[in-house]
């Protein structure tokens, strides 16, 4: 009997309705390679649900993407619907309800690909950003009060439990262990956020203990970001909450060549409940519907969702593919200097995979 897997695909708004496919083309051909089976369940909900019923999507949305293994997503949030209000119908539920608590982005300049720090070579751009990815500063907890009146405020609490600290820590201390560089940075602000980024870093240091072998430093936001420009060989596993991790996982991509190819896992590691698989970009109205995009983040997300499901050999396979379509000069996207279109880039790797 051959292996199956059960995956969700939302494709969502914007490029996602273009990455997405591309996406699956390329596992389509790793399937048939590798001997397994992909069973599909496709959810339409996106921005367009939103203006037809009032839900990102229906009632019993997150009871259906339990049924599956994994969720394969593209991109949530356009134009005339409150970004807060697309990703908090959609995207976070999924995180938090399914305990999705670290959010793994893989950061490496590729081989042949166009970094603006031109003097870079791929061997100094290659690291992980762990951010964790169920509370911190992307808390519900906060209000509005004396709406439009001169008295108004309006407060966000962040949110920093020890299990939540701890467990991201602790992901991100292992992940360090099995990196030949075994170094941990921790992304911090305590000098200017009294509360909850002391606490941050007190249980960095409490977990460090634990890690002998694993060197470590910190630094806080605002000078980690110039030195993920101006050092990036300084990094091998970067560690941020989920504001922090977030930002650094859209800068260290760029700093790569293009946020275009950046992948992300956010993934439930005790495999109780379905991962989630989603390029690190958005849904880019500006280049939606011009087929123009680049779906190398979306497919990589797709060979990072088949290691989870215990497919090393052919998420290894995908990851090859692109490295050797960028290296030997294969069809690229405007954001990586090239002319080729979303879905030349998906047929090129899909042939690719399948050899
Ligand atoms: N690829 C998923 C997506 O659309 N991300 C856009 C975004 O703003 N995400 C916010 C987040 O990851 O917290």
């Amino acid at each position: 009997m051959a292996r199956r897997h059960r995956i969700a695909v939302i494709p969502g708004d914007g490029i996602g309705k273009e990455t997405v496919p591309e996406g699956l083309r390329v596992l389509d051909a790793a399937a048939r390679r590798f001997g397994f089976e992909l069973d599909l369940a496709h959810y339409d909900w996106s921005c367009e649900t939103y203006a037809q019923t009032g839900r990102m999507m229906p009632e019993d949305g997150l009871d259906r993407l339990r049924e599956s293994d994994s969720i394969f997503l593209g991109a949530v949030g356009w134009p005339g619907v409150p970004d807060h209000v697309s990703l908090w119908g959609l995207l976070i539920p999924i995180r938090r309800v399914f305990d999705q608590y670290v959010n793994l982005r893989p950061c490496r300049l590729l081989p042949g690909a166009r970094t603006p720090l031109a003097d870079r070579t791929p061997a100094e751009i290659d690291f992980y950003v762990v951010r964790e990815n169920t509370e911190g500063e992307y808390s519900s907890s906060g209000g509005r009060m004396f709406a439009g009146t001169e008295r108004e405020f309006v407060t966000q609490d962040a949110v920093f439990t020890r299990v939540g600290v701890d467990r991201v820590l602790k992901y991100a201390f292992d992940l360090a262990m099995t990196r030949p560089r075994k170094k941990l940075t921790s992304a911090t602000k305590s000098n200017g956020i009294t509360f909850t980024m002391p606490y941050w870093d007190e249980r960095f240091a409490e977990m460090a203990k634990r890690y002998p072998e694993v060197k470590t430093d910190q630094f806080h936001i605002d000078i980690l970001c110039a030195h993920f420009v101006q050092h990036p060989d300084w990094f091998d596993v970067v560690v941020g909450s989920n504001l922090f991790g977030d930002i650094l996982s859209d800068l260290g991509p760029a700093v790569a060549g293009s946020i275009g190819i950046a992948p992300s896992a956010n993934i439930n590691p005790e495999k109780k409940h379905p991962s989630m698989f989603e390029p690190v970009h958005g849904s880019a109205p500006d280049i939606a519907g011009k087929w123009i995009c680049n779906p190398i983040g979306q497919i990589w997300s797709g060979a990072m969702m088949l290691e989870h499901l215990g497919e090393k050999d052919a998420a290894d396979a995908i990851l090859k593919a692109i490295e050797d379509l960028l290296a030997e000069g294969g069809p690229r996207t405007r954001d990586m200097g090239g002319n080729a279109g979303t879905v030349d880039v998906g047929k090129a790797l899909a042939e690719a995979v399948a050899r």
